[in-house]
């Protein structure tokens, strides 16, 4: 049993970093699913580290090794890690606005490390994905305690997003690799439970945090089109307990935007029962942005939707597929692809990332070393 969890813990960080690098190569694209298929190709035959990791590796591992380190969460130190790390390497492919909050956190006079991101946008903070896609190391850190899963995931994202769609997306990303982690592989995993679990935690996550919120405002702008969507689908074989169900879920859909997170995961479980979905439709419901919002719940159903065979992606490696496949929904491909990799590889284990990857992505060996050190951390072996 030990031996399982190692590996789900080294292959939650090294599915994350090879997402994050061979999605990089799409970023801000949407490509045929061939040419993704092409370049995983041309990946495979690489004979040295040539595939780089962008900021969203560069940042877990700042989470990571602060972590480590600290035998905990520190803020201030994580934040320092943060923002010397960019002085670095700035040239990673950095969100356009957290860089201010990075030259803020390197001033060695600064009190609250939380105040620069809560300045930004007019005191609305960041609503990008930049919690979500560095949050994979929290899960692990904090491995057992759901609870503690969502406080440090909330913590560490705030150090730079202080948006709820910001932080909520951290925390939706933390608990799906820690629900990951839990599953056992004896049987197919249930991946309407999947979601149901998901959406009674972010349910009380997003209630909680409504009447304190910034919130957007223009959050989800396709509950119309989902209603309808929802009225098609699996009609015929529906017990009535079912569309009791479907129903409520609609009227909770009405108390938008109050919970955004908790609206695209009932879009998500919708999809998940039906028998095909589309890219196009992936995209305009979940999203494939840059905002948590619109990347989290995508890099989620990757992970779901991928434990079956997809028809264009022809690998029988479950975790290769979902990782081509978030790419394939285009957009902020490599954070998409570095959060899904993040969820499939704490499910399948480092034996399911292929040794190619391992061989050609920056970083890939640093993250097993993290893993197997946030593994003592959690549990004391
Ligand atoms: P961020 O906090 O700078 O947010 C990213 C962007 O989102 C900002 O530059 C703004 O344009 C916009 N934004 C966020 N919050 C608000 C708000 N309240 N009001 C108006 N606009 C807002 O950086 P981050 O760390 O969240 O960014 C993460 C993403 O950027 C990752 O995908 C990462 O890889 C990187 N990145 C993405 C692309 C891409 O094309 N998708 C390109 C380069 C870098
Ligand atoms: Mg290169
Ligand atoms: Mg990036
Ligand atoms: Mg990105």
């Amino acid at each position: 049993v030990a031996q399982i969890l190692r590996s789900r813990f080294r292959g939650c960080l090294a599915a994350a970093v090879a997402g994050d690098c061979i999605g990089a190569e799409f970023e801000g694209r949407c490509r045929p699913v061939d040419k993704i298929l092409g370049y995983v190709e041309h990946v495979n035959k690489q004979r040295g580290r040539e595939v780089e990791f962008t900021d969203d590796t560069a940042m877990a591992r700042s989470v990571a090794s602060s972590l480590i380190e600290c035998k905990g969460f520190d803020a201030r130190d994580m934040a320092t890690r943060f923002a010397k790390e960019y002085k670095r390497e700035s040239g990673r492919g950095y969100g356009g606005n957290v860089i201010t909050v990075f030259y803020r956190l390197l001033d060695e006079g600064l009190q609250d490390v939380f105040e620069p991101a809560r300045e930004q946008f007019d005191g609305r903070g960041s609503y990008g994905n930049g919690g979500a896609m560095r949050v994979a190391p929290v899960a692990l850190y904090a491995y057992g305690n759901v609870e503690k899963v969502q406080d440090v995931a909330k913590q560490t994202a705030m150090i730079t997003h202080f948006n709820r769609e910001g932080y909520n997306g951290a925390i939706l990303e933390a608990l799906a690799v820690h629900l990951a982690l839990q599953q056992s592989k004896d049987e197919n995993l249930n991946v309407v439970k999947f979601v149901d679990n998901l959406l009674e935690k972010m349910r009380i996550v997003e209630v909680n945090d409504a009447g304190s919120s910034q919130s957007e405002g223009q959050a989800v702008g396709q509950s119309e089109d989902n209603k309808t969507g929802q009225s098609e689908g699996t009609e015929g074989d529906q017990s009535e307990e079912e569309k009791g169900s479907k129903e409520a879920a609609s009227s909770k859909e009405a108390s938008l935007p109050d919970q955004p997170y908790c609206a695209k995961l009932e879009i998500m479980k919708e999809f998940l029962q039906r028998e095909k979905v589309s890219r196009q439709e992936v995209q305009d419901q979940l999203g494939n942005d840059i905002k948590a919002l619109n990347s989290v719940p995508a890099a989620i159903f990757s992970f779901l939707h991928c434990t079956r065979s997809v028809d264009d992606i022809p690998t029988d490696n479950a975790l290769e597929r979902t990782i081509i496949y978030a790419i394939s929904l285009g957009g902020d491909t490599d954070t998409i692809a570095t959060m899904a990799g993040a969820i499939a590889g704490a499910y399948y284990g480092i034996e399911y990332v292929p040794p190619p990857w391992m061989k050609a992505c920056e970083g890939a060996n640093d993250a097993v070393r993290f893993a197997d050190q946030l593994y003592c951390l959690a549990t004391g072996e």
